[in-house]
């Protein structure tokens, strides 16, 4: 079929209404904010799609990086989906001995330059929360979440996400937070069937 006719053949099943809109990803904005009504930038969001499978397996091996460069991690916020691969490259001269005490994951990378040869795979999902060992103030949290669909909120406190009809649930996580476990949030992301192609958004609260 030529693309115009298939595009033809797209709009006429729209049309009809047999081309489920669940199946449509829309454009979808998330505030987030904390009790008090102030955005919470730097947060960890993932998003549970409705009627999915939670436990998505990505298609290929997926890989992260928790860079050190002048002696601090970079990002010191990582959010990746269970499963994933890091790796943890020393740009600096100095050496790092990166470790992690944290029941998800405990990492232990003695002092070490470079990028160690073996990543180390984020098998359970939570909050993992890294050091070093030589300089006291490094620290980063890696989040690891059994959904793809996640972000980390900008400067206002926003992510951006395509999202399928449906009311997803959501979960986040912020380094102000005690605990070190993703929180599910009271409301739920509804995308309504009838939305329009522009998307909307949604306003949800981290209780910190
Ligand atoms: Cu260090």
């Amino acid at each position: 079929m030529k693309t115009s006719s298939f595009l033809k053949a797209l709009g006429l099943a729209l049309a009809l209404g047999s081309v489920s809109a669940a199946a449509i990803a829309l454009p979808w904005t998330v505030q987030l904010n904390n009790a008090a009504g102030k955005p919470l930038a730097g947060a960890a969001v993932a998003i549970e799609l409705q009627g999915r499978a939670s436990k998505v397996s990505a298609a290929k091996p997926v890989s992260a990086e928790m860079g050190q460069r002048e002696r601090q991690f970079q990002p010191t916020l990582l959010i990746v989906q269970t499963g994933t691969a890091v790796n943890f490259p020393n740009f600096d001269v100095v050496r790092h001995h990166v470790y992690s005490f944290s029941p998800i994951k405990v990492i232990d990378i003695k002092l070490y330059s470079g990028t160690p040869s073996e990543p180390i795979v984020f098998d359970k999902p939570g909050v993992a929360a890294l050091g070093c060992n030589i300089h006291d103030r490094m620290s980063a949290h890696i989040i690891v979440v059994d959904t793809p669909v996640f972000a980390i909120t900008d400067a206002s406190g926003r992510a951006s996400f395509e999202l399928p009809a449906g009311e997803h649930r959501v979960k986040a996580w912020h380094p102000s937070l005690k605990a070190l476990t993703l929180q599910g949030l009271p409301q739920a992301i509804n995308v309504p069937g009838n939305a329009p192609s522009t998307g909307g958004h949604s306003s949800l609260t981290l209780a910190e």
